[in-house]
Formats: structure tokens, C-alpha cells, sequence
């Protein structure tokens, strides 16, 4: 069969994208549409004492303006769906607009809908609030100490959850053990600055009560379960569209207040309502991601073995529990803690604490960097302790690939690995020797080269749901698949997956010209749509690929055994007899004896010779629900030079191994792992969100958020190894997260490598040029 599995086929969605033909949500334009503005707190901490808002009212082209409390009772306060099991987990109250209180700078106080844009924002500014400011707490380790203001009164010492797992007796080996490395570990804050930002517009009939709501979001379906319930909209009479969306990681996934409220105004005022996100806004009312600090102890021997690891994390929760939140630091993270190695002992426990900052949720990897910069560091500064080079130490602990499927002390089984390959692979394309030696030369010169390794493996490919039940996520993890085919033999593709850049549109098509045997131009994939399938769970933990692929693959397979029956009742022959081939059924045997894929589509419409149990038409549906998680992995080296005397990191060069099971298509494949590779650059050297005291947000826009541009980064070479994922129909596993989970590790490893003779230890992200050169001097 001739293989469009693996091919580098073009985005077929790009030629829109970059032509400017694309509609995003901020792109619908309806009739009588109106426009929506919001008032945000200004203050981290504040009690609403008087809200005025009859100069707003009094603004010519002002329909209404709503506080908190015009909707209190009329709109369901804010759900989180992600619970945490045997965790004592608090669920503060999140109204959709604040009532008595804001809690963080971006807490939403006032809504203004006016006929356009400019009326509604000048409305905005005169609404009259009187606060009575409050003290804040933006640090985790502040709000858990006595005395720390207190974000909600109902959450005693803002702890929402205290949280452990683990395997093994790691205290014991601690305490047992040759060699016992420490260190304090601050995972920053950052800000996810999708190109676009995030939107709604919302339009109700009353006449048959459908409510209609464009969307920008990553999983539309959850986004109808959760709006039905804050709105009291029964599910049937809501449609959720996500339309193009300008990326996500991660901060789409979220049910925000800002479109539930955008639908009751809708709803309230029977005009198609519309509201766009401000950067600025962004930046303070769109979740924000990681946040953690954490304490780590990693135990071995001196031959390099490594025998336990601990962690205790603090992790930032911001001022309310965001739709996913609680799975961030828990599943996602402390069960991920061994990484690649055979570490017999795991422990970990995770508070989860509460302050007055933007609200955390999923951002690209989620969890899953946090977890791989705590090992991948450790195994340098252990390393360096027992005086090994940090690729011995890597290379002796590695899960062998003969010991998959392989249960982890956390409770996980990797699925299949071979994660020495992996790392051969990219020690070899760097050589990896030779740079050492290169290093030793030009340290002579004072000159400070760095190479930093990281082996990353990362549970991704969400289900299975039993597993995601079990740890606390409200819902399920499974995927859906319908596979049209026309009676001329083109093919529709619905999928509840919801890609917003991931590029499915091409690789989905890909699965179905594969299964079918017909040109990938002969398909269309439709997602983001509740109106077009009835259910799925979207985009998020590079599932959509493992799991939602595999449910079109299976559904087309449906479709393959339903056609074949047809072609053999058409052939005249028994349907075991049926070969099916580049997309023709033969008789086997009988070469001459066939039937196109097309013919056979046709005549199942026409059903005029149909055998008498076959139903008229052609298609499939199937719904997927993965046995295992998928686990990919792989090896990442990073080659810097630190300029000693200004503190400031050149990217050198950038190698990129992964193993994401049997690759679809290449060149999506390279362009996922750039991306991500990129903004794991972008943790390691210059991104950090930064509040002062008071809880104000000093990172506000893109002049103070140092996101990486172009020019700061480098050509980032890339190549694989191919274990197949063994639990499902494509043998695939995901690969949109791995690149920012393993490059912030190899960055800073690569620039604590070249700092090594100045004498520099440790350094916390992001590696900026004061903070090095600050440490080289203090030295
Ligand atoms: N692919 C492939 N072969 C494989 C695995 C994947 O060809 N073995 C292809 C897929 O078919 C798809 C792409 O690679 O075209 C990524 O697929 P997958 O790994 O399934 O990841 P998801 O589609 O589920 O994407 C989610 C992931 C996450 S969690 C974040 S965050 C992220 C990311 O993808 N956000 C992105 N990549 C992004 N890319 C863009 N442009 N925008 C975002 O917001």
C-alpha cells in the first residue's frame, strides 16, 4: 500500500492562515452585533465597598452594564473539573464577577455591553468602585505561614490541597545512602502569549432558545458541559464553535467567567454579543502557568546508581482553582518525578496554595517540564558531587528497553522506550566527545563552553479515562471519530479533538488516505464544533494525535469492513476472499476481478444491490478510549557560550532526539518540536512573570514579558528514533509538548556546565545576563 503515513505532506491548512483568509472568533461579524467590555480589579486584594455605574448606564450606545452583583443567582459560580482525590481539596466559591471582594489584579468586577467597541471600553472607565485595599500574598511560601492575609476565608492557610504518591521507602534510602545531593528549585512563573488572544461572541434565539457561542478554546465539548451548567442552557440548546484558533498552550483550555458572561448578555439583551481580549488583559485575566518551588533531594551511590528521589512542592494556584489546575501538580508532575531512570524510590507532596496572582493553569508541557527540570538538573548536580560526567550518570540508569512495558514506583506503567538509543543518537550528531574535548581547549583561552544534556520521557496522549477518574479529573479521556464517506467517494472527517495549530487537519487526512487507500485531497477534516460531533474531550497533553487519531484510524477501519462486504456481494464473492488494496477491492487471486473504493461508496448510496443485512450509505464512527497513557521520550543537547565578562548565553547549537512513536508526518513532527523547543528557550533565558509586593503584575505586555524573538534563537536541528506506542492502532505517541519539556533542562545545564570552573553551583531560571554575571563576580 503506498504510504501517506509518514510522509511530509504540506499543512493544507496553512495556505489560509498565512493568506489572512482564516476566521477567527474575532472575525464573526453578525447582525445587531454588540460589544462587550470588562472592568478589572486594579487591586491583588481589595474589598468592594461601592460599585457605581450610572455614568456608564447614562453613555449614549450603552446597553447594560452587569456587577457581580446583577448576576449573582442568575449565573452558577465558576467549576473547576479537576478534582484531587483523598487530598482534603478546597473549592473556594468563584462567581463569575467579583461581589465582595477581588483577589487578584484581572479579577473581573463590571461588564459593560455597548453598540460598539470604543463606548463599551469608554463605559469601562466610568464606573466609580470604591475598594478597601487589602494586603496581598503573591509568594506560595508566604501564604502558608501564619499570619499570611487570607485569599479566601473558607481555605484556612490558603492551602487548597495537600497532595502525596510515591513508591519504594525513599527516606530510608536517603538516609542510606553514599551520596546525598539537595537543592531548593524555584520553577518560575510564565505567561502562555498565544498570537491570539481570547474571544467570545454569542448569539440566542429565544424563538427556539439555542444559544450559539463562538469560541476561542481548546476543547469546545467541555466548554458546552460547563456552560450549560453555569448558564442553566440545557446542553441540546447550546452549540459551542471553536473557529480558528491562534494557538493556545494550554490557556484555552480554562472555562473562564469573561464568555459565560458574554452568553448571559446575550441572552439578556437578545443581541448577538461580542468581546475580545486586550493584550494587556491577557496578560492578567488568561491563566498563567508552572510556579512552583521545591525542595528535592536526590540519593545514590558513588559508582553513580541512583537510588531515590524526594520532592516537596509548593506550587501556585493563583486566587481561584482554574479548570484543570489541580491535575497540573499532581498527576501531571509527581508521578513524572523518576524520569527516564530506574529510581527505585519516589516521593513527593504537593501543596497547593492559593494567593492573590492570575489564576494557574495547564502551560505547554504542563507539569510535565517542571517534573523533567527537577530530575535533569539533579542528575548534574549529582554528577558533579560524585565527580562522573553527567552522561555516565544518565547512561547507567536508563530504563533498558528490554524492561518495557515498565512499572514506575508512582503507579505508572511506561508504555515502551528506548531511551539509551535515543540518547546515543544525539551524543553522536553533536559529538559529543569531541565538544568536551573542545570545551577543555577553550577553557585555556577563558573562554566558557557549555553542553547540557536532557533525557526526557512525559506521559501524554490523556486518557485513559478509568486512570483520569481515578486521579480526580471530572470527565472523560476517551476521543470520538465520524468518517463520512460521500457517495462519489470523498470523505468527511469529524473529530472531537479541537487542534488550533497542531496541524491535524493535515495528519488526520493522512490517517484516512492511509486506511482507504484514496488521495488525501479527497478529505476534509472537520473539529472544534459541538453541532457536528457529539462528543469528544479536545486538544490538550498531546492526546489528539494518540487518541483521537486512533479513533479516526479505527472508524475508518469500520468503514473499510463495511465497504468490503459491499465489494463482495457486488464481486460475487465470499467477503473472506476480498483483498483490499491501494485502495481497491480485489478478489483474490483474480487481479481483474475489482471494485475502486469509489465504485463500492457509490453503490452503498445507490443501494439498489445491496446485500439484504448491509444498510444504505457509507460511514463510521468510533470512540477510543486508550488502554495506557503514551509515553515519548528522548535526548536534547544543548551547546552555549557564556560571555564571562558580561554574563550573557549564545546559543551554540541545538540538538533535538525524540521518540514519538510512528511519526505521521515529519515535517509537523519538526515544526511541533521547534516551537516547543523555542518557548523552552524562552523559560531557561528570558521569560519570567513578575509581581511586586502588592501583587501587581510588573510583566504586563510584551515590553516587559522577554518572549523569545527570531533573532535570539538559533536553527534547532532535529532527528528520531521510532519506538511504537504498543497500545494503540497507529503505534503513535504525541510530540506537541516535548520540546519545551526538555529544552529549558538542556539550556540551563548546558550554561551551569559553563560556569562550572567560575565556581557557580546553582542558578534559578531565567538565566538572564545580571544573574550570571552577578554570580560569576560574587565568586
Ligand atoms: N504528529 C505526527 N506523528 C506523531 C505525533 C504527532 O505526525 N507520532 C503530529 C500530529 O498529527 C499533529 C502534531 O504532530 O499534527 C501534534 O500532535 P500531538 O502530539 O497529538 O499534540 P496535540 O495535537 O494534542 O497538541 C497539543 C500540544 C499541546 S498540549 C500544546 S500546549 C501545544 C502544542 O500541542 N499548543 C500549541 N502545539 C501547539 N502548536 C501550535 N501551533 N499552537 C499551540 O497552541
Amino acid at each position: 500500500m503506498a504510504t501517506i503515513f509518514g510522509t511530509a505532506i504540506r499543512r493544507r491548512e496553512d495556505p489560509r492562515l498565512i493568506t489572512g483568509r482564516a476566521t477567527y472568533t474575532d472575525d464573526i461579524r453578525l447582525p445587531g452585533m454588540v460589544y462587550a467590555a470588562f472592568l478589572r480589579s486594579p487591586h491583588a486584594h481589595a474589598r468592594i465597598k461601592r460599585i457605581d455605574t450610572s455614568r456608564a448606564r447614562a453613555l449614549p450606545g450603552v446597553l447594560a452594564v452587569f456587577t457581580g452583583m446583577d448576576v449573582a443567582g442568575k449565573l452558577g459560580n465558576i467549576p473547576t473539573a479537576w478534582l484531587v482525590p483523598n487530598s482534603d481539596l478546597k473549592t473556594p466559591a468563584h462567581p463569575p464577577l467579583a461581589t465582595e471582594k477581588v483577589r487578584y489584579v484581572g479579577d473581573g468586577v463590571a461588564m459593560v455591553v455597548a453598540e460598539d467597541r470604543y463606548t463599551a471600553r469608554d463605559a469601562v472607565e466610568l464606573i466609580e468602585v470604591e475598594y478597601e485595599v487589602l494586603p496581598a500574598v503573591v509568594d506560595q511560601e508566604k501564604a502558608v505561614q501564619d499570619g499570611a492575609p487570607q485569599v479566601h476565608d473558607d481555605v484556612p492557610r490558603n492551602i487548597a490541597f495537600v497532595w502525596r504518591a510515591g513508591g519504594g521507602d525513599p527516606d530510608r534510602a536517603i538516609q542510606e545512602a553514599e551520596v546525598v545531593v539537595r537543592q531548593r528549585i524555584r520553577n518560575h512563573r510564565l505567561i502562555p502569549s498565544a498570537m491570539e488572544t481570547r474571544g467570545a461572541v454569542a448569539q440566542f434565539n429565544p424563538a427556539s432558545g439555542e444559544m450559539t457561542v463562538w469560541l476561542t478554546s481548546q476543547n469546545p465539548h467541555i466548554h458546552r458541559v460547563l456552560m450549560s451548567g453555569v448558564l442553566g442552557i440545557p446542553e441540546h440548546k447550546l452549540r459551542i464553535v471553536a473557529p480558528e484558533v491562534g494557538g493556545g498552550f494550554g490557556s484555552k483550555i480554562p472555562f473562564y467567567p469573561d464568555e459565560a458572561l458574554v452568553a448571559f448578555a446575550a441572552r439578556q439583551l437578545g443581541r448577538p454579543v461580542k468581546w475580545s481580549e486586550e493584550r494587556r488583559e491577557n496578560y492578567v485575566a488568561t491563566t498563567h502557568g508552572r510556579d512552583h518551588i521545591q525542595d528535592v533531594v536526590l540519593a545514590g551511590r558513588r559508582d553513580g546508581t541512583l537510588t531515590a528521589i524526594k520532592v516537596k512542592a509548593l506550587a501556585n494556584l493563583g486566587a481561584y482553582l482554574s479548570t484543570a489546575a489541580p491535575g497540573v501538580p499532581t498527576i501531571l508532575f509527581g508521578l513524572m518525578l523518576q524520569g527516564a531512570y530506574r529510581i527505585p524510590n519516589v516521593g513527593v507532596e504537593v501543596v497547593g496554595v492559593l494567593t492573590n496572582t492570575t489564576p494557574i493553569d495547564a502551560y505547554r508541557g504542563a507539569g510535565r517540564p517542571e517534573a523533567t527540570y527537577i530530575i535533569e538538573r539533579m542528575v548534574d548536580l549529582f554528577a558533579r558531587e560524585v565527580g562522573m560526567d553527567p552522561a555516565e550518570v544518565r547512561r547507567r540508569n536508563f530504563i533498558p528497553s528490554d524492561a518495557f512495558p515498565y512499572n514506575v514506583p508512582t503507579g505508572l506503567t511506561y508504555d515502551s522506550g528506548n531511551y539509551a538509543g535515543a540518547f546515543d543518537k544525539a551524543l553522536e550528531a553533536v559529538d559529543y566527545e569531541g565538544l568536551r574535548r573542545q570545551q577543555q581547549e577553550l577553557r585555556k583561552q577563558g573562554r566558557y563552553l557549555g553542553i547540557g544534556l536532557a533525557s526526557y520521557v512525559e506521559i501524554c496522549g490523556l486518557g485513559p479515562s478509568q486512570v483520569a477518574g481515578a486521579v480526580g479529573f471530572q470527565g472523560g479521556l476517551w476521543d470520538s471519530a465520524l468518517v463520512r464517506v460521500h457517495p462519489t467517494g470523498k470523505v468527511t472527517v469529524y473529530t472531537g479533538t479541537s487542534p488550533h495549530g497542531q496541524g491535524e487537519e493535515t495528519t488526520f487526512a493522512q490517517i484516512v488516505a492511509q486506511e482507504l487507500g484514496i488521495p488525501v485531497d479527497d478529505i476534509e477534516v472537520v473539529h472544534g464544533d459541538t453541532g457536528s460531533i457529539s462528543m469528544g474531550w479536545g486538544t490538550y497533553g498531546s492526546r489528539t494525535t494518540p487518541v483521537g487519531g486512533s479513533a479516526v484510524a479505527l472508524a475508518a477501519r469500520r468503514v473499510v469492513e463495511k465497504a468490503r462486504k459491499v465489494a463482495a456481494h457486488l464481486l460475487e464473492a465470499a467477503e473472506q476472499d476480498i483483498v483490499f488494496e491501494d485502495g481497491r477491492f480485489y478478489v483474490k487471486g483474480s487481479a481483474d476481478r475489482s471494485r475502486s473504493f469509489q465504485e463500492v461508496a457509490l453503490q452503498a448510496y445507490l443501494a439498489w444491490n445491496l446485500p439484504p443485512d448491509i444498510e444504505p450509505s457509507l460511514e463510521a464512527s468510533a470512540f477510543y478510549d486508550p488502554a495506557n497513557f503514551v509515553y515519548p521520550f528522548g535526548t536534547h543537547v544543548a551547546v552555549v557560550e557564556v560571555d564571562a565578562a558580561t554574563g550573557r548565553v549564545k546559543l551554540l547549537r541545538y540538538m533535538a532526539v525524540d521518540d514519538c512513536g510512528r511519526v505521521i508526518n515529519p515535517m509537523i513532527v519538526d515544526g511541533q518540536v521547534h516551537g516547543g523547543v523555542v518557548q523552552g528557550i524562552g523559560q531557561a533565558l528570558w521569560e519570567e512573570a513578575v509581581y511586586d509586593e502588592n501583587g501587581q503584575l510588573l510583566t504586563g505586555s510584551m515590553l516587559d514579558y522577554a518572549l523569545p524573538r527570531a533573532h535570539m534563537v538559533l536553527p534547532i536541528e532535529t532527528d528520531r528514533t521510532e519506538t511504537p506506542a504498543p497500545q494503540n492502532p497507529l503505534g503513535v505517541k504525541g510530540v506537541g509538548e516535548t520540546g519545551t519539556i526538555a529544552a529549558t533542562p538542556a539550556v540551563v545545564n548546558a550554561v551551569l556546565d559553563a560556569l562550572q570552573p567560575l565556581g557557580v553551583r546553582y542558578l534559578d531560571m531565567p538565566l538572564i545576563p545580571q544573574k550570571i554575571w552577578a554570580a560569576i563576580h560574587r565568586q
